[in-house]
């Protein structure tokens, strides 16, 4: 395997690289060197190897549909591009690989422009808006509403055990916006004077249930208990398709160190890095084709993702 793609697998692993549309474009990145560097002689050889390291890329986190989805479009475009496999030339079919990469990753970023604005347009003027964990496509959104003049107070909760309010802090705080960070315990606290919360999403179950990181269940109960409205900023890439015949998304768990390096004798740890929030509780996902009720996730993202439910 390439020098660079081992790295790329390391810091997704290690949350270097975190967020589902961050570790979902540095997988494409990955593929694509891999293609760049490869040493195999003819498309089929390539493919094999491609394959083998997208299943590799795919498992460096396990709830991250977005990566999957993406990376199963490039072996799909791979496959069909070099004839199967089978024959073809192999320089054209490096060279067409990585500009596919690049286009699905252009993609990407379209998307997410188009659902800042959608988001930003949500969101009230003045508004205290509560995030938590770090959610590239919540932080846009969260930008664009200020670029457009809205004068917002973000909230965000620091995320146990890694952290990541930290990183949605100091992102806007240097964007010039107004950031206060909070324990994840504060959560009851400071929804009783917010008017929005917006988190990301890692995954979209088929009945519009949300997957993202730990604790977000919790912040949406609290929000229902206080009428506030509960958003997820999530694009329809999100969507995981093994939710379609009733197969559970699978919740990563991480290493008990990052909770408490050193635990005394006797004491178990659990470090579950997401978890679902059930759809009854989310006001509407923001997405590229808009602000949807969570029950049309499922026919939107198919649609998009080229899903065939019936042949
Ligand atoms: C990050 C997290 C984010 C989603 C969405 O968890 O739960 O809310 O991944 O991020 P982790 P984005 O830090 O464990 O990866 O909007 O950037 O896709």
């Amino acid at each position: 395997m390439d020098k660079q793609v081992k790295r790329i697998i390391s810091d997704i692993k290690s949350l270097k690289i975190q967020g589902a549309r961050n570790v979902a474009k540095s997988a494409i990145h990955a593929l694509s060197l891999e293609a760049a560097g490869s040493k195999s002689r003819t498309p089929k050889a390539l493919g094999k190897e491609l394959s083998s390291v997208a299943e590799i890329l795919s498992e460096s986190r396990p709830t991250e549909p977005m990566m999957r989805n993406a990376l199963g479009q490039m072996m799909v475009f791979f496959s069909q591009s070099a004839s199967g496999g089978k024959g073809g030339d192999i320089k054209n079919a490096r060279k067409n690989f990585a500009k596919h990469g690049s286009d699905l990753i252009k993609k990407m970023d379209d998307d997410a422009k188009k659902l800042a604005l959608y988001g930003a347009k949500l969101i009230p003027e003045g508004a205290l808006v509560l995030t938590h964990c770090h959610s590239s496509t919540t932080t846009r959104v969260l930008k664009e509403a200020e670029r457009m003049g809205k004068d917002i107070t973000v909230v965000c909760f620091e995320t146990r055990p890694r952290f990541q309010g930290r990183t949605t802090a100091a992102e806007l705080a240097s964007a010039g916006l107004d950031v206060t960070l909070v324990v994840d315990g504060a959560m009851t606290l400071f929804m009783k004077k917010a008017d929005i919360v917006i988190v990301g999403a890692d995954s979209v179950t088929s009945r519009g249930d949300l997957i993202n990181k730990i604790g977000t269940s919790t912040l949406a109960h609290i929000a229902r208990m206080n009428d506030v409205s509960f958003f997820s900023a999530a694009e329809l890439s999100k969507y995981s398709p093994m939710t379609m015949f009733g197969n559970l998304e699978k919740i990563e768990e991480r290493d008990h160190h990052e909770v408490w390096d050193k635990p005394p004798r006797g004491v178990k740890i659990r470090n579950p890095a997401f978890e679902a929030t059930a759809a009854k509780y989310i006001n509407g996902y923001i997405t590229e084709a808009g602000v949807i009720p969570p029950q049309s996730f499922f026919t939107l993202a198919t649609e998009k993702l080229g899903i065939k439910i019936y042949e």
